[in-house]
């Protein structure tokens, strides 16, 4: 046996303070850093973190000991043969900085290896109360109170004076996790979401609140969702559109005498379509399970609509099937029942690939999020006149910005560029939509 005595070490300006929760018993296999005692002053609260790893072999304190800088308070065996009686499993679990597949892999043998390499020297090193976790600064009542709850302190935001914590930013940080449904992920674990800070804003100058509407609620729930769930990938790319809106121009006036607005949106829906039949992945959806593709043969494209309410997304089906006029008149009727809020649930469902285009508007370029559980969704910007060299001089052409956020789980870099490259060419030559 190597025995290491454990003492209290430099616990900031406290002569002695109190002992309020023994964390371990003897026979227990710690690792370093492994939380042994709690200690509450009337000031704050702090925990003693092991030195070393090993096993308890005596505990010398009691909860309401009071123990002051030097204290001797633990023994912890930290020979190799101290670990060699704990079972297999157990043993494993402290060597916590060692690689992920040696702990799961690793001998029984090497778990004391990796404590004898542990700082056994630290144990005598000062240890100042904010490296024990004494960083959050509140009274011991509110302490008690996260701790009840399984708060950490360290996730609070403290709004009292001097960044003091108090009862409401604890109760403040439990409602958000709740409201964002994270508390079944565990708020103390580290493997749940870590809230934002509540703040009262109003301690900095007048403020207002207005409900969100309810469009704005649904979206953003799908939105969150996608975002959570989707490894986003955005590609940025952009195309020659000249001799496409030559094209749109001289198709105008014959349009309007149909009552049809043309916008380049409706082009983008075609090309979109003739790429995505070359790259049936993009036009796809993941399984429940992650575990396959399900590719789709049919080309809804869903088009994110802007409407006083928020924002919606109806389906256009079958674009794959449709001309350039009957897409157009497509695409008036459902923005138009969607700023009046009159789309029913079959306008809305059977998307394959969104796109989203604040080419209207402006900007240069954005990062769409996927509208899972489609794989992907273009962002269309802005197109503006600018030169472009032929290779002996500059010419002014027409060049559109997009992007193409979509789900790395589906498809990858390669397969979402090459699927960017090939709108592009077909929008900057769309005599091969025919081909
Ligand atoms: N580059 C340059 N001009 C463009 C363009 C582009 N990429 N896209 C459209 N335009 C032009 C149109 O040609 C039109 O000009 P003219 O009247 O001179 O022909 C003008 O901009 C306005 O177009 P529009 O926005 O009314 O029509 P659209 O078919 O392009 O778009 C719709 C229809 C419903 C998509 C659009 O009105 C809209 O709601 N866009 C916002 C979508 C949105 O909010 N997306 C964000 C989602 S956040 O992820």
């Amino acid at each position: 046996m190597a025995i290491q005595q454990i003492n209290i070490p430099d616990i900031g300006d406290f002569d002695s303070v109190e002992v309020i929760e023994v964390l371990v018993s003897v026979g227990d296999v710690v690792a370093v850093d492994d939380s042994l005692l709690t200690l509450e002053s009337d000031k704050a609260t702090m925990e003693i973190p092991s030195p070393v790893a090993g096993t308890i072999t005596k505990i010398a304190v009691s909860v309401g000991d009071d123990v002051a800088e030097g204290d001797m308070v633990f023994d912890i065996d930290v020979s190799a043969s101290a670990s060699e009686d704990v079972p297999k499993e157990e043993s494993v679990v402290p060597a916590k900085e060692a690689p992920i597949a040696q702990a799961s892999t690793a001998p029984v043998a090497e778990v004391p290896k990796a404590a004898t390499q542990a700082p056994v020297a630290s144990a005598n090193k000062p240890v100042n109360a904010q490296s024990m976790g004494a960083t959050s600064h509140a009274s011991p009542s509110v302490r008690a109170f996260a701790r009840k709850l399984g708060v950490e302190l360290t996730q609070v935001t403290g709004t009292g004076p001097k960044g003091r914590v108090q009862q409401t930013d604890v109760e403040g940080l439990i409602k958000s996790v709740m409201q964002s449904g994270g508390a079944a992920s565990g708020a103390t674990s580290g493997a749940g979401i870590p809230p934002i800070a509540t703040i009262d804003f109003s301690k900095f100058g007048d403020t207002t609140t207005e409900a969100l509407g309810r469009i704005k609620k649904i979206s953003g729930k799908f939105l969150h969702a996608s975002w959570l769930n989707v490894p986003h990938v955005t590609q940025f790319d952009e195309c020659d559109i000249t001799d496409m809106d030559q094209f749109r121009k001289d198709q105008k006036a014959i349009a309007e005498k149909q009552g049809i607005k043309l916008t380049p949106l409706v082009f983008v829906m075609k090309a979109v379509v003739k790429a995505l039949q070359d790259f049936p992945s993009v036009n796809a959806s993941l399984s429940p399970d992650g575990q396959s593709i399900i590719k789709k043969q049919y080309y809804n494209i869903g088009i994110a609509v802007d409407t006083p309410n928020g924002l919606m997304v109806p389906v256009v089906k079958d674009v794959d099937k449709k001309g350039i006029y009957e897409l157009s008149r497509d695409l008036m009727e459902i923005s138009g029942k969607a700023r009046e809020g009159k789309l029913s649930a079959s306008d809305m469902s059977g998307g394959t690939f969104t796109i989203s285009s604040l080419g209207g508007i402006g900007g240069t370029q954005f990062t769409p999020i996927v509208n899972a559980p489609e794989v992907a969704i273009m962002g269309l910007s802005k197109a503006k006149m600018q030169p472009v060299w032929n290779g002996s001089e500059f010419i002014p052409r027409l060049i559109m910005p997009f992007s193409v956020s979509y789900d790395h789980r589906a498809l990858d870099g390669a397969e979402g560029v090459r699927f960017t490259t090939t709108v592009g060419k077909y929008l900057s030559d769309l005599r091969q939509l025919i081909l």
